[in-house]
């Protein structure tokens, strides 16, 4: 496929509600967006490296760099006939899996115009539906925590996820299963504990939880594997699972029971996929991860869900959970019964405002592919 331009793009748009993990508090984000103009088409990938460098070593200022300087010079002088090449192109560059992913994702947006075929079809998803959840922020107190909880209950999510942290856990926990026996529940800590908290994490057992997630360093396997050994609930790995080596190492060192897949994370949809089949082929359920995105990256993420192994609710979300408006048309809306239909349209089935991301967008940078390759 012939590139003509690639532009980047910095959006401010501020959360309908400020979030908050354990690593701290995110209210207004800053939105890197790609878009790949080429055979009279525009591909669109979202960068989801966050304001600062707290889940991962990557932040949209870095991406944006590493994008602009050595990233999009390769991709515009590669001629990509396949989403699938960009992991080749971009083999030389160590890291900056967010940056990979934002511009290898518009390459598979653009392909599946081109061929006039659904984005889940390309990726070989089979789904109609997608099954939805929804990840609740560290509150202020918790009555308003119970509260957010009977909201989403109410809206129809298949699955809740509170984040968690020293302090912020099993006195909450108690609280919502207390209210709520029967719903599917779970902890995402964002790597909040030590091993020294061992003992109080196997304490978490009692709460019937679908699982934990992360609750050790962003980079370990080792200790995740040792405290599985003590514990009766799955752990899920976010922040560890770089990749499909990583998937495999975690799997067969039993660090996790099951994996939570971000495009992001992982360098884009090509090791994505690949995590999903290492996974799939060891029996292990995989569900799509979230970074608070706008309709851009939640639309690639529907289209990921769509694989067959995707068999958990993903943190896949409406977006008016997030955003007063989002920038695609129609909006991601979630059914009653907690899922998002996945598009039968070509391409990634959602249009992109175009006005509005051009009212939102506080930076702008062309790179035009002729100066690229010369
Ligand atoms: O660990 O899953 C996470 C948001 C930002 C960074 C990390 C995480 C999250 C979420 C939000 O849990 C998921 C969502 O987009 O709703
Ligand atoms: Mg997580």
């Amino acid at each position: 496929m012939r590139i003509d331009a690639i532009f980047l793009r910095e959006l401010r748009l501020p959360l309908v509600k400020p979030f908050q993990t354990s690593f701290g508090t995110t209210k207004d984000r800053r939105i890197l967006l790609v878009e790949l103009r080429g055979e009279g088409l525009s591909g669109w990938g979202e960068c989801v490296a966050g304001e600062h460098p707290f889940f991962s070593d990557e932040t949209i200022d870095t991406a944006w760099l590493v994008m602009q300087q050595e990233l999009a010079p390769l991709l515009a002088s590669a001629d990509p006939e396949h989403g699938g090449k960009c992991p080749g192109i971009f083999r030389h560059v160590r890291g900056h899996r967010m940056a990979k992913a934002a511009l290898e994702n518009a390459v598979w947006d653009l392909e599946a115009q081109m061929r006039r075929i659904p984005l889940a079809e390309l990726l070989g998803g089979t789904r109609e539906t997608i099954d939805c959840g929804v990840s609740i922020g560290i509150q202020p107190t918790p009555a308003e925590l119970l509260a957010e909880v009977e909201t989403e209950v109410a809206a129809g999510y298949q699955r809740i996820k509170l984040k968690c942290k020293p302090g912020w856990d099993v006195d909450v926990l108690e609280a919502v299963r207390n209210r709520w026996p029967e719903i599917q529940l779970s902890v995402d800590a964002n790597s909040a504990y030590r091993l020294n908290d061992s003992d109080h994490i196997v304490t978490f057992d009692e709460f019937n939880l679908l699982m934990i997630e992360q609750p050790l360093w962003a980079d370990d396997f080792y200790f995740h594997s040792m405290l599985q050994k003590r514990l009766n609930t799955p752990i899920c790995l976010d922040e560890s699972i770089r990749n499909r080596r990583d998937a495999l190492a975690a799997i067969e060192m039993e660090s996790c029971r099951i994996i939570n897949i971000k495009c992001g994370r992982v360098g884009g949809f090509s090791e994505a996929i690949a995590v999903h089949n290492a996974a799939q082929e060891r029996g292990v359920p995989v569900w799509c991860g979230g970074m608070l995105e706008t309709g851009i990256g939640r639309a690639h993420n529907i289209a990921l869900s769509s694989l067959d192994n995707f068999t958990l609710p993903g943190d896949v979300s409406a977006s008016k959970r997030y955003w007063k408006e989002d920038i695609i048309e129609p909006e991601v809306v979630v059914s009653s019964t907690g899922e998002i239909a996945v598009p039968d349209l070509p391409g990634r089935g959602f249009e992109v405002r175009t006005d509005l991301v051009e009212k939102l967008t506080v930076r702008e940078e062309q790179i035009r592919a002729l100066e690229m390759v010369a």
